[in-house]
């Protein structure tokens, strides 16, 4: 992991990358940020989305009014350039942005705004066998954030303290993700996935606005199963439609598209990986690993 990390505009080495301990994100969870992959596809190595990942950074950072001195377009050509630099063909993107020095207390206005991107290897999300065959979910205990709380668009490192509660519930007893509820009782999503639900050959899946966030690859399912004929309906989920569900699946940066077997020990479908899964997670291999972009997702990545 230890490559270069673009820190405030500049390649440093990655152990001179650190911050003080009275930061103010540290204190109050004031920072926003990306996950991005980079896939080594038949074609070279790409950056799926990038420019929209940083179109979300950025409107995150707008909306908790941190002002990165960067553009959108500067912050994409950072990233290419920290994998040039780290030479890794296949990475994930960790880019952050954070309020730093300044005063303690909760306002913020007066702290810097920092901004870093980090790149390491990351394989499987859900574990190395879940594309294939499925994880063992819950419905979590804990709920989204309600609308006007925490603002759900963003991706602000304050909102995983609640993904945290939902995660490690989970693991401790025994599953691999929990799916939360939002706090009017549809489902919303994972700790750290969108989520989908299909029923005859319909897909099922919260809207933005009910508390979820705006996923990049959400949104790029839902393009790629249109074209394959598919009806998606984004609308107010119960939560005893996982329980009926033919199949489920999850979609994130880091958990791509990964199927999930059970949901509170109910078996879905056959209990592995349903056909129409299989099907739409080929297509998004399509372009992720054979580099085929008939959307324009793909950021070529040259000299890695
Ligand atoms: N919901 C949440 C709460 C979420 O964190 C993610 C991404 C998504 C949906 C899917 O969004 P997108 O990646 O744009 O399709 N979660 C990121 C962080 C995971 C982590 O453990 O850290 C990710 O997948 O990169």
């Amino acid at each position: 992991m230890e490559h270069k990390i673009w820190f405030n505009g500049e390649l440093i080495p990655y152990e001179k990358a650190t911050v003080h301990v009275l930061s103010h994100a540290l204190h109050y969870g004031s920072s926003v940020f990306e996950g991005i992959r980079c896939y080594r596809t038949e074609k070279g190595s790409a950056i799926f989305r990038l420019e929209e990942h940083m179109r979300r950074l950025v409107d995150s950072a707008r909306i908790y009014r941190m002002e990165i001195p960067y553009s959108q377009e500067e912050l994409c050509t950072a990233a290419v350039k920290t994998i040039q630099e780290a030479k890794l063909s296949a990475c994930y993107i960790r880019p952050l942005v954070w309020r730093g020095m300044g005063s303690l207390g909760v306002n913020p206005l007066k702290n810097t705004v920092e901004s870093m991107i980090a790149v390491w290897e990351w394989g499987a999300y859900l574990g190395p066998e879940a594309l294939e065959n499925g994880v063992d979910v819950q419905v979590a205990n804990w709920n989204r954030m309600a609308p006007n709380t925490f603002p759900a668009l963003a991706k602000a490192g304050g909102n995983y303290l609640n993904a945290q509660l939902v995660k490690m519930d989970a693991v401790l007893k025994g599953f691999d993700e929990g799916i939360m509820l939002n706090v009017n009782g549809y489902v919303a999503e994972g700790s750290g996935e969108n989520l989908f639900i299909i029923r005859d050959g319909i897909l099922y899946t919260a809207p933005t606005g009910l508390s979820i966030l705006p996923g990049i690859t959400r949104d790029s399912i839902i393009t790629i199963v249109q074209e394959m004929g598919m009806k998606v309906v984004e609308g107010q989920i119960p939560r005893e439609a996982l329980y009926i569900a033919d199949e489920l699946f999850f979609t994130g940066t880091a958990a791509e598209i990964t199927p999930i077997r059970s949901v509170d020990h109910y078996k879905i479908g056959s209990g592995k990986r349903g056909p129409l899964t299989a099907a739409i997670q080929d297509k998004f291999f399509d372009i992720v690993v054979r580099g085929e972009d008939p959307y324009g997702w793909l950021t070529p990545v040259p000299g890695v």
